[in-house]
């Protein structure tokens, strides 16, 4: 059995008061963590802040990207040496707005995956087709591509801790959800494509999320699904009342 994971990316929004007390309420009202694992990826600026804030939660933060690099002199940039000496437990990796703004590829996302592995991060993969691959009906080759690039290199252990997020592009804060069987017959290709590469247990074991318009209203029906293990949820993860519903349908 797959542990669900529901994991909020508020990506640039907030200010550090905002920030600090939406964890102060949501603390108390995290589910059980032996049945799911919930997650904050907040801007950085407030990462220190908020797991200060949750120490006493099963709420748990992460980051939304960092550097491949321990160290050294990369102005602006935010390595996984910071991140985990902080208390971080999770980060982000190749959302498509870092691909699409930030010049991230498959080459500098799998350093960075393998970067958030070598100081015990949990690195939430991010893949998903254009709108134009859809309709091209490239949709499985440009997911399996992706995940074959992004996850080289890594052990069966480490597969097992990963995390995937399919997000198509298309669904991303459009208010367009993929259905619950598009998004499904996805993740079952990443399934797939990680059982080819990988142990068929290994496979079985790695968590796959659905990102892109996810909200209270459909989040059930995405989790019900057979390959779907969460969500990745900007827009409905900024308030804590739908935060937390979300939080409830995943445990
Ligand atoms: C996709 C998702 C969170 P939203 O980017 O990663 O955002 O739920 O607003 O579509």
């Amino acid at each position: 059995m797959r542990k669900p994971i529901i994991a909020g990316n508020w990506k640039m929004y907030k200010t550090a008061s905002e920030a600090k007390q939406f964890v102060e309420e949501v603390n108390g009202l995290v589910p059980n963590t032996e049945k799911l694992d919930a997650v904050i990826c907040a801007p950085a600026l407030f990462l220190a802040q908020l797991v200060v804030s949750s120490k006493e939660s099963a709420l748990q933060i992460g980051a939304q990207t960092m550097s491949e690099q321990d160290e050294g002199a990369f102005t602006g940039e935010i390595s996984p040496v910071q991140l985990a000496d902080i208390g971080v437990k999770y980060v982000i990796i190749g959302h498509s707005e870092r691909r699409q703004y930030f010049g991230e590829t498959d080459k500098s996302v799998n350093q960075k995956v393998k970067a958030a592995f070598a100081h015990d991060l949990v690195p939430i993969l991010c893949v998903g087709e254009t709108l134009e691959h859809r309709e091209n009906g490239e949709t499985g080759s440009v997911v399996e591509a992706q995940v074959e690039k992004g996850i080289s290199g890594l052990s069966e252990e480490q597969i097992t801790q990963l995390v995937i997020a399919y997000e198509p592009i298309w669904a991303i804060g459009t208010g367009k959800t993929a259905t619950a069987e598009d998004a499904n017959e996805v993740c079952g290709i990443v399934r797939k494509k990680v059982a080819s590469l990988y142990e068929d247990q290994t496979a079985e074991q790695l968590r796959i999320q659905y990102g892109g318009s996810v909200k209270p209203a459909n989040v059930d029906e995405l989790m019900g699904m057979e390959h779907i293990d969460g969500a990745l949820v900007g827009g409905a993860s900024l308030e804590v009342e739908s935060f937390v519903k979300l939080l409830e349908a995943g445990s």
